[in-house]
């Protein structure tokens, strides 16, 4: 048994605690519209409903409020668990599972304030308590898992950690929002009662982020996997190389990020990742069962490299450094041996230094590259990703090139359908779905939004949410999609603060695409469980866009973001 851990009364649920500080009334009542104006009577008015929503408790949250939704629950009013000081975490003897049965320790620790020691599924049962459990089920496939909460305890089954970690995430969003905070809160942490059942609807779920127009270290990166993990994301693709930076060191071609690395767009500080840095991002969603896709953009976007090697150049000449944002006007010479010896040099050391299966080759906007010489080249190409052993990806356009055994293309333009595409997948292409105009958070939300762009039209929640990844390409025969991803490319966005802006609330949107099942998707059920992810963020200083199309609690009852630490990096399994 525990000690009561000393802890601070729930900003978010101030009712049975002391009130919260400041005067938050007054706040609510100055934020709301048209106050400032108001007779004595109006301003009464709003202060009274300011006051009722301050004080009202936040509403439970019920077992069907996880995003992205999952394909199957079974509320259980009679079933709410109350999770106890003394809850132990019961795990099979597996190693990869004893590791997310720590993660949950760590993720519950700080708010609870709780110790939740993990021990071995064989110890002696107490009552109570949350099991994670690997099975043999094979329906649950290789991320499903299945949750059950009874008053007496919390289940976790699963046939993989995989689908043990994305159960964990789910029992996360089931607690209160103060669950997110990173010093204990006095709260009666309830769980809804029932069942869930759940699986993926696609295998792949992926986010991109550009580090080459704009560079981000590898802290900002790691908060990004984190997001990742809490939506139940399984890819990360790094698009390493562009025309502005060169972000990855490859030792055959030292100069490639100690020269090309050194800038970035609008003269912003550039920067690279060693190759130990960039082994720590891939360990990091490693354990948090997110595989990085790394990609080398080429003919085109290569700039940056040729700025190091003048010898890749057609002209052999070394190109200025490139700070501004246009695209299409570089390109390694796709005539010279010497470009394939460095291909196979770069994607021999990302080979190495990446265990998932897919290598990204680029691919777009080689405008000076003549088609029939473009083609040729990614042939070439998808042929040395093979000779490594592993499974090559581009944007669409290398559509034309002929297939290459198990081929992905990455489909980012804004029309219905494309007879190129739909050519390439009837001879064996399998898609990635990240259309510009619907998965591009780098469009703005609305004309106002101060970063993004615009040329793929304007993408707010709803837009990113509503549509469907299986019928969006006329022609593409549904089997042929593996997924749906999210690029963030980077021309405006400079902080960790402005992606998590452009990320959130429309990266949820994403995750539910490519998880739920059609059968759950509906926008208004969406925004009302993603509205309650604005409290959470916030109590976990994560910074996101208040959308006006999302029904957020009233911004007064939420409390001050706090600086936010990242998960717990290290996973290791329990000692002793
Ligand atoms: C197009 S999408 C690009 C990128 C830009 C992006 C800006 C794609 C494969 N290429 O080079 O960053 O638009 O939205």
């Amino acid at each position: 048994m525990s000690s009561s851990p000393v802890t601070a009364p729930d900003p978010l649920d101030p009712v049975g605690g002391s009130p919260v500080g400041g005067s938050p009334v007054g706040r609510a009542v100055r934020e709301m519209p048209g106050t400032s104006t108001g007779t004595a009577g109006e301003l009464a008015g709003a202060a009274e409903r300011a006051a009722a929503a301050l004080l009202a408790p936040p509403p439970p949250v019920r077992l069907g409020d996880v995003v992205p939704a999952p394909e199957q629950v079974t509320p259980n009013a009679d079933a709410d668990h109350l999770l106890a000081a003394d809850t132990v975490i019961r795990v099979s003897a597996d190693p990869a599972a004893l590791a997310v049965a720590e993660q949950l320790a760590a993720l519950l620790r700080p708010a609870t304030g709780y110790p939740l020691p993990v021990t071995d599924a064989t110890a002696p049962a107490p009552t109570g308590g949350i099991a994670l459990d690997l099975t043999d089920d094979s329906d649950l496939g290789a991320e499903g898992y299945r949750l059950d909460v009874t008053a007496d305890g919390v289940r976790i089954t699963a046939g993989t950690a995989a689908g043990l970690f994305h159960g964990v995430q789910t029992l996360r969003q089931l607690l209160p929002a103060a669950v997110e905070s990173a010093t204990p809160v006095s709260k009666r942490w309830i769980l809804p009662g029932g069942s869930i059942l759940d699986r993926p609807r696609y295998p792949h779920r992926g986010a991109m982020l550009d580090v080459a127009r704009h560079f981000f270290g590898v802290t900002d990166v790691l908060r990004v996997i984190d997001h990742l993990a809490r939506y139940k994301f399984n890819r990360l693709h790094l698009h390493l190389t562009d025309d502005q930076g060169w972000r990855i060191a490859i030792n055959s071609w030292p100069a490639l990020a100690a020269v090309g690395g050194a800038g970035a767009v609008g003269g912003s500080p550039g920067g690279h990742y060693t190759q130990a840095d960039y082994r720590r991002i891939v360990a990091y969603a490693a354990d948090r069962h997110i595989t990085v896709i790394p990609e080398i953009d080429l003919p085109g976007h290569t700039n940056a490299a040729l700025t190091a090697y003048a010898e890749l150049a057609p002209d052999g000449v070394a190109p200025p450094p490139y700070t501004g944002t246009e695209v299409g006007f570089s390109y390694v010479d796709p005539a010279s041996e010497r470009t394939y010896d460095f291909i196979a040099d770069v994607l021999g050391e990302l080979a190495t230094l990446s265990p998932g299966q897919w290598l990204h080759i680029g691919g777009d906007e080689a405008f000076k590259v003549p088609a029939e010489v473009y083609a040729r080249f990614v042939e070439r190409v998808q042929g040395i990703v093979a000779g490594l052993g592993k499974t090559v990806v581009g944007w669409h356009q290398i559509a034309p090139a002929a297939h290459a055994d198990g081929r992905i293309l990455q489909w980012w333009g804004t029309a219905g359908d494309d007879p190129v595409t739909t050519e390439a997948v009837r001879r064996g292409a399998k898609l990635i779905l990240s259309p510009g105009n619907h998965a591009y958070l780098d469009m703005k939300y609305d004309p106002d939004t101060p970063i993004g762009h615009d040329w793929a039209g304007l993408v707010d929640v709803r837009r990113a949410y509503d549509w469907d990844p299986a019928t969006h390409l006329t022609g593409v025969c549904p089997d042929a999609v593996l997924g749906v991803e999210a690029p963030l490319w980077t021309e405006s966005v400079t902080t960790l603060a402005e992606i998590e802006f452009m990320l959130l609330p429309r990266l949820p949107a994403i995750a539910e695409l490519g998880w739920s099942p059609r059968s759950t998707h509906g926008w208004d059920g969406f925004r009302r469980r993603l509205a309650g992810h604005g409290p959470r963020w916030t109590t976990a200083g994560i910074a996101f866009h208040r959308s006006p199309e999302v029904p957020w609690p009233t911004p007064a009852s939420i409390p001050a973001p706090r600086t936010p630490p990242l998960d717990q990096e290290a996973t290791r399994p329990a000692q002793g």
